[in-house]
């Protein structure tokens, strides 16, 4: 049953970017066609889901703020496009096929990732919708442009590159990826809680369930990269202790990495005991994403 609202999430969002960006329509096909390449290469879609997730648990129209999450996973995607180039992580491989600058070229992953970017909050400060107030619209839109910059995204990755041939303390690692992955995960849960015009009170719980969410994502993360399935990770695993990259697994252990990722999973899980059973869909995000092997 949540399973299948989850999937429904995905199909939804995968319709929508679908009419967003058509096929063969567009005026400058090259880039359009790169970015279509890696927003329908089989990504998960959690952060959509995790915003769709939180509008319905305060009594949002899920339908309604579905451009949204559409253009959440367009910065998600523009991220990954990026991070795989030659001057980031230099990755060949992603989700099991060719990152986009092999598939393409460097100039053409950069302009997809670009365009993807630019076409996010094109979508959103078109957003309208009569239940929804502007206000709820804008605070939702900076939310998504703080969350994806300097102060969030872009600032993490930037500390991330900065790091690489120095021994960070686990304070420093958290900080590090509560910017790089953690920003716009909680960016999905409090935009969907704006958008469904929830308060200051209720936006705080969604955060504090994001935050630690987003730490657990991450340490599964490095878990993955040392003992994932290549095939089933669709990428090579290796590829932090190749570059020389600070990890849970590298600073901690597997074993203590496994264990952290449990209790930041928990304490998530414990910030939505107000919900009971209204909260059956996030508990389940949370538990799938521990027990994900991608
Ligand atoms: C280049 C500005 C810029 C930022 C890059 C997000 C990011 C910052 C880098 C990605 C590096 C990475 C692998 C981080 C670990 C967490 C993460 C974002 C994993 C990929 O997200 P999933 O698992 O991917 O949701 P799918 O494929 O399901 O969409």
């Amino acid at each position: 049953m949540i399973d299948k609202l989850m999937k429904n999430y995905a199909l939804a969002v995968e319709k929508r970017l679908g009419e967003l960006l058509p096929e063969n329509s567009a005026e400058y096909r090259a880039v359009t066609d790169a970015a279509r390449y890696s927003l329908f290469l089989g990504g998960k879609r959690i952060r959509p889901i995790i915003m769709l997730e939180f509008c319905r648990l305060y009594g949002g129209d899920t339908a309604s703020v579905i451009d949204f999450a559409a253009a959440l996973e367009m910065i998600h995607t523009y991220s990954l496009i990026h991070d795989d180039l030659p001057s980031m992580d230099n990755d060949d491989l992603r989700r099991g096929m060719p990152t986009n600058h092999i598939k393409f070229d460097e100039a053409t992953a950069i302009l997809a990732g670009d365009a993807l970017l630019n076409m996010a909050f094109e979508i959103t400060s078109s957003f309208e919708d009569e239940n929804i107030k502007d206000k709820d619209v804008l605070k939702a839109i900076s939310v998504l442009a703080r969350s994806s910059g300097a102060r969030g995204m872009i600032g993490g990755q930037m500390i991330d590159i900065e790091s690489e041939n120095k021994t960070l303390t686990i304070e420093e690692l958290k900080y590090l990826h509560s910017l790089k992955t953690g920003a716009i995960i909680r960016a999905s849960g409090v935009c969907g809680a704006i958008l469904a015009g929830a308060d200051e009170e209720k936006i705080k719980a969604v955060d504090k369930f994001c935050f630690n969410l987003g730490i657990a994502f991450q340490i599964q993360d490095d878990i993955l990269d040392i003992v994932g399935n290549e095939k089933e990770l669709g990428k090579k695993t290796g590829s932090d202790e190749q570059n020389n990259k600070n990890t849970y697994v590298t600073l901690l252990s597997l074993e203590k990495a496994e264990k952290l990722s449990r209790e930041y999973t928990e304490k998530a899980e414990k910030s939505l005991d107000l919900f009971g059973e209204k909260a059956g869909g996030l508990l389940y995000i949370a538990e799938m994403l521990l027990g994900r092997k991608n």
